[in-house]
C-alpha cells in the first residue's frame, strides 16, 4: 500500500487513453528497476522464479473466477485433483479430509484460525515465538488472544511451554514446519501426541517446509514428521509459491475434517452456488491452473532434485561461515541458514550496496540466507567472495590495528 503524498509524487488521473507503446514503455521501465530472481542475487526471499510453463499455461484462465464455481466446473475439477494430490503428499486420511487453494501463508493461517475459533468456540491460541507475523494479523482480525510459547536457542518451540499454556480456553496450538527466520521445525510428533488425547487442535504452518520436508527422506535417509500422519494435526497450510515452483500467489489450506469448513461458509444467494467458503469472494482460477501445472511438471523426482541442489548450496554457505568465524546458529535442516554475526544490519547494508539481497535477523543476531531454486552454484560462489570481504572489513573497522 502506498500513499503518493509520502512518496512526494504527484500524478493526475489519466484524462485520456494512453497508447499501448507509452504504457508498455512505462511498465518496462518499472520492471527494470525491480530485482530479478534470475540473476541469483536474492537470498532474502522465500519466493522464487516460478516454472515458466506454469505461468504460460495458466494465462488463458486469467479472467475466470473460482469464487463463482458454477461458471468454471473445469477449474473446480482441477482444484479437486490438486487438493487430492496435496492430501496424498501430506498423508491425510482417505475419507473426510479436504482443502482449498488460497493466496498464500497469510490467508492459510487466517482461515485455519477462523475455523478453529468457530468450531471450538474458544478464544486463546498458543503460538510459538517463531511464528510468522501473519499469525499476529490473524489473531488481531479474529479477536483471539495469543499465549506466546518460548523457543529454545535453536528456534524450536519448547514442548513444556506449550503444555503449560494450553488450557480449557485453547482454540488451537500453532506449530512451525520451517520457521521464517531460522527454518526450524517444531517437535510436532510430541505436540501431536500430547494434544490429540486432549482434543486440542494443532495447526501446522508448513508455508515454507511443505515442499521440502516430504522429500528429505530421499536425500538424507531420515525425515522430520510434521503432517497428517501424526494424528493430532488438524490443519496444515502450505505455499506452492515458495518451494513448490508455482507463480505467486499460491497457497493451500488442508483440513483433516473438511466438514469443519462449514463453520466459515456464508450464504451467497446470487452466485451460481448458494454458499461461499473462505475469505475472498473473487478467487482467480489462474492460481489453481498455474499451481496445478507447476506440481504436475515437477513431480516427486523434480522436487527431490531441486531440494538436493538447494541443500548442497546451503551447506556450502554454512561451511564458509564457519571458516569466516561466523558459524550457523543451527545446523541447517532445510535450505535456509543463519550465520551468527554481532552486527547483521551493517553487513546487510554493505551487501546491498554490492547488489546482494540478504536478511538481517535480530534474535539471535545473524545473517539469513534462503537458498531458493533461483540461486545457483555460481551466484553462491560470487556472493561468498563479497561476504568474505565485507565481514573481514567490518572486523578490521571494529578492531583497528
Ligand atoms: N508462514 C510462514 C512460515 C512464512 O514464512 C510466510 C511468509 C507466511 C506464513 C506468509 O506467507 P505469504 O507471505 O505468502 O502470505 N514468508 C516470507 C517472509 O515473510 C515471505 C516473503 C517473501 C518475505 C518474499 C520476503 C520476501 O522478499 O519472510
Amino acid at each position: 500500500m502506498v500513499s503518493p503524498g509520502q512518496q512526494g509524487g504527484k500524478s493526475a488521473f489519466p484524462s485520456r487513453p494512453s497508447s499501448l507503446r507509452t504504457v508498455q514503455a512505462r511498465l518496462a521501465r518499472a520492471l527494470r528497476e525491480d530485482w530479478d530472481y534470475r540473476k541469483g542475487r536474492i537470498f532474502g526471499s522465500m519466493c522464487t522464479q516460478p516454472l515458466p510453463w506454469a505461468e504460460r499455461l495458466a494465462q488463458p484462465f486469467a479472467t475466470a473466477n473460482t469464487g463463482n464455481p458454477g461458471l468454471c466446473p473445469g477449474t473446480v475439477r482441477l482444484e479437486e485433483e490438486l487438493m487430492a494430490w496435496l492430501l496424498d503428499l501430506f498423508h491425510a486420511p482417505s475419507f473426510g479430509a479436504g482443502g482449498t487453494v488460497v493466496t498464500g501463508g497469510t490467508e492459510g493461517n487466517i482461515t485455519a484460525l477462523w475455523i478453529a475459533r468457530n468450531v471450538s468456540g474458544l478464544r486463546e491460541v498458543v503460538v510459538p515465538r517463531s511464528a510468522h507475523f501473519s499469525v499476529a494479523k490473524a489473531l488481531d482480525l479474529l479477536s483471539l488472544k495469543p499465549r506466546w510459547a518460548k523457543t529454545s536457542p535453536d528456534g524450536v518451540v519448547r514442548v513444556e511451554e506449550v503444555r503449560r499454556l494450553v488450557s480449557s480456553r485453547t482454540a488451537a496450538v500453532i506449530a512451525m514446519a520451517g520457521s521464517t527466520e531460522l527454518g526450524a521445525v517444531d517437535p510436532i510428533p510430541e505436540l501431536s501426541e500430547w494434544l490429540e488425547p486432549r482434543g486440542v487442535r494443532l495447526h501446522v504452518d508448513a508455508a515454507f517446509g511443505g515442499f521440502i520436508l516430504p522429500f528429505l527422506r530421499e536425500i538424507k535417509g531420515t525425515d522430520l514428521p510434521f503432517d497428517f500422519k501424526l494424528p493430532g494435526v488438524t490443519s496444515l497450510s502450505v505455499d506452492p509459491h515458495k518451494m513448490g515452483g508455482a507463480p505467486i500467489p499460491s497457497g493451500a489450506l488442508l483440513l483433516r475434517n473438511w466438514e469443519e469448513a462449514q463453520s466459515i461458509m456464508t450464504d451467497s444467494p446470487y452466485l451460481s452456488t448458494p454458499r461461499s467458503i473462505g475469505l475472498f469472494g473473487t478467487r482467480p482460477s489462474r492460481n489453481v491452473a498455474s499451481t496445478y501445472a507447476a506440481i504436475a511438471m515437477m513431480g516427486r523426482t523434480g522436487y527431490v532434485r531441486q531440494l538436493r541442489r538447494a541443500l548442497q548450496l546451503t551447506h556450502r554457505i554454512a561451511e564458509e561461515g564457519r571458516r569466516l568465524g561466523i558459524p550457523a546458529v543451527r545446523e541447517p535442516s532445510l535450505n535456509l541458514v543463519v550465520l551468527q554475526h554481532p552486527n547483521p544490519q551493517q553487513v546487510q547494508l554493505e551487501m546491498l550496496r554490492r547488489g546482494w539481497d540478504i536478511s538481517a535477523i535480530r534474535e539471535p543476531r545473524g545473517l539469513r540466507f534462503v537458498v531458493m531454486p533461483h540461486v545457483t552454484a555460481a551466484s553462491v560462489k560470487e556472493m561468498l567472495i563479497d561476504l568474505t570481504t565485507v565481514v573481514r572489513s567490518k572486523r578490521r573497522q571494529r578492531f583497528p590495528s
